[in-house]
């Protein structure tokens, strides 16, 4: 069972450690939920995936309300408790200040239109990039909170994850098939996947005619830097209008050197874009 109370810490991290993953049932309400969601398909920057599946940069820039998703105290205390490190130095070894140690990478939407393709399996940055002729960690670098804003089941294209593929230490094989083993993130909308780098994840096929709606907040250590050419930072000018606690988590964003940039579409100037989505 990978499905537990939104404020039920200590059952996630169980659940955590035996399945890789995890879902926090109803962690922001249904209303909540259907207002980002609308959010999400106005927002103007999107990177392509497979056929049918857009990925929405930089949410933040283009609506703060999202912080209530990248600030929830359960996925902050989950991401604290994989990815922060020691808080009291030794005569051999530093410690960097608690109040650092977790920073968030993004806040993009994730959108299988109606019909989309599955996605291709795969471990989250930087798993993929490193050096594949040793095991990869066994801990994260990132951990992906896939916000649920609309339902997320079977049909309507869940993302998919291999349950114990967090001991693997490799990357899954280059496939959009269905693997041995999966199961989908079931979730009703205001429902959050937990995802840790380590797991063996991709988005099902939208089977339906509505898109599913999904946010990911990925959060990093301290110690990382911008980890993909579509990681995009959220300007000075929303940063100055956040509250002290999320101006924190995203300060490192304001200092990212974006000379390198993936392949972004602005729908707002596009013309093959003019009602909004691209096909
Ligand atoms: O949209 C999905 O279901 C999967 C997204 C994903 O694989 C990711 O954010 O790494």
């Amino acid at each position: 069972m990978s499905q537990v109370a939104a404020d039920d810490v200590s059952g996630a991290i169980q659940t955590l450690e035996t399945e890789g993953y995890v879902v926090l049932e109803s962690a922001v309400s249904a209303d909540v939920a259907a207002e980002l969601a609308s959010s999400v398909m106005t927002a103007p920057q999107r990177a392509p995936g497979v056929a049918g599946y857009e990925f929405v940069v930089c949410l933040l820039n283009h609506d703060v309300r999202f912080l209530q998703l990248a600030m929830h105290p359960t996925v902050l205390e989950l991401a604290r408790h994989l990815l922060a490190g020691r808080t009291e130095s030794a005569p051999n070894a530093f410690a960097w200040p608690a109040e650092d140690q977790l920073r968030l990478g993004c806040v993009d939407g994730l959108v299988a239109h109606g019909g989309s393709e599955a996605g291709w399996w795969h471990m989250d940055s930087p798993m993929g990039q490193l050096n594949q002729s040793r095991p990869l960690p066994d801990f994260p670098i990132i951990v992906n909170a896939i916000w649920m804003l609309s339902e997320f089941n079977e049909q309507t294209g869940a993302t998919r994850a291999i349950p114990g593929s967090q001991r693997h230490r490799r990357l899954p094989p280059p496939t959009q098939e269905s693997l041995d083993g999966e199961v989908f993130c079931n979730g009703s909308a205001g429902s959050v996947a937990i995802i840790p780098s380590t797991m063996w994840h991709a988005a099902g096929a939208n089977q339906t005619d509505q898109p599913r709606i999904g946010v990911a907040c990925n959060y990093l250590p301290w110690w990382v830097g911008r980890l993909t050419m579509d990681m995009y930072p959220v300007s000075r000018e929303v940063w100055e209008t956040f509250p002290p606690a999320a101006q924190q988590l995203t300060r490192h964003q304001l200092e990212w050197n974006t000379d390198f940039q993936g392949d972004l579409i602005d729908v707002l100037s596009d013309d093959d874009c003019s009602d909004g989505f691209r096909k």
